[in-house]
């Protein structure tokens, strides 16, 4: 099975980004993403047997254990890749709070010899994959979009995410939590 670590949205932080969508969607045409999968990735981790399911949940418990709640908030919208073909995605203020949140689930995942994409974490949301920013054929100028409400509030979990396919739909399933220290 396809696992990944991240973060469940806060619904207010959800229901702001479905709007950003909403309307981008509009501006920007591109495959869009369902308001159900917004999320944030902190460690894809790929393909998985069902005997490292314990690893990654002591792995989960103990990075989340001594991690204070996190306040996250939407920022601007950004994009990776080609402005032509683009994943688009918002940012988060507050994300300099995920990176000692990041080293030290790294540096569990690397001492217990599990593997993950090693690419240096940017935190964002993925709202849309092939976009096309492009204001016109063949011309520089890019669509410009608006940020979202900065809507926000706590995190107060870790997720180990299963990505699947359920009646042919991508899904997220959340199939383990590790709840944060609380104050
Ligand atoms: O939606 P985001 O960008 O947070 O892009 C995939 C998604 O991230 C990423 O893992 C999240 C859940 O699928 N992903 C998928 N395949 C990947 C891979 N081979 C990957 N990240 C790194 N390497």
């Amino acid at each position: 099975m396809r696992l990944f670590i991240g973060l469940e949205l806060p619904a207010q932080m959800r229901l702001a980004a479905q709007e950003a969508s909403l309307l981008y969607r509009r501006l920007a045409p591109g495959r869009y993403v369902e308001a159900e999968l917004f999320h944030i990735t902190m460690a894809f981790l790929g393909e998985r047997g069902e005997e490292d399911l314990p690893a990654l949940q002591e792995i989960l418990l103990r990075c989340a254990e001594k991690q204070p709640v996190l306040s996250l908030s939407l920022s601007h919208p950004g994009y990776f890749s080609k402005p032509e073909n683009a994943i688009l995605f918002l940012s988060v203020h507050g994300e300099e709070s995920l990176y000692p949140l990041d080293n030290r689930l790294r540096a569990a995942l690397r001492q217990a010899g599990q593997s993950f994409d090693i690419k240096p974490l940017r935190p964002h949301i993925t709202l849309a994959r092939k976009v096309n920013l492009r204001a016109r054929q063949a011309s520089a100028e890019e669509i410009s979009l608006p940020d979202p409400r900065p809507a926000g509030g706590a995190i107060a979990r870790l997720t180990l995410f299963h990505s699947t396919r359920v009646q042919e739909n991508l899904r997220y399933l959340p199939i383990f939590r590790a709840d944060f220290a609380r104050p």
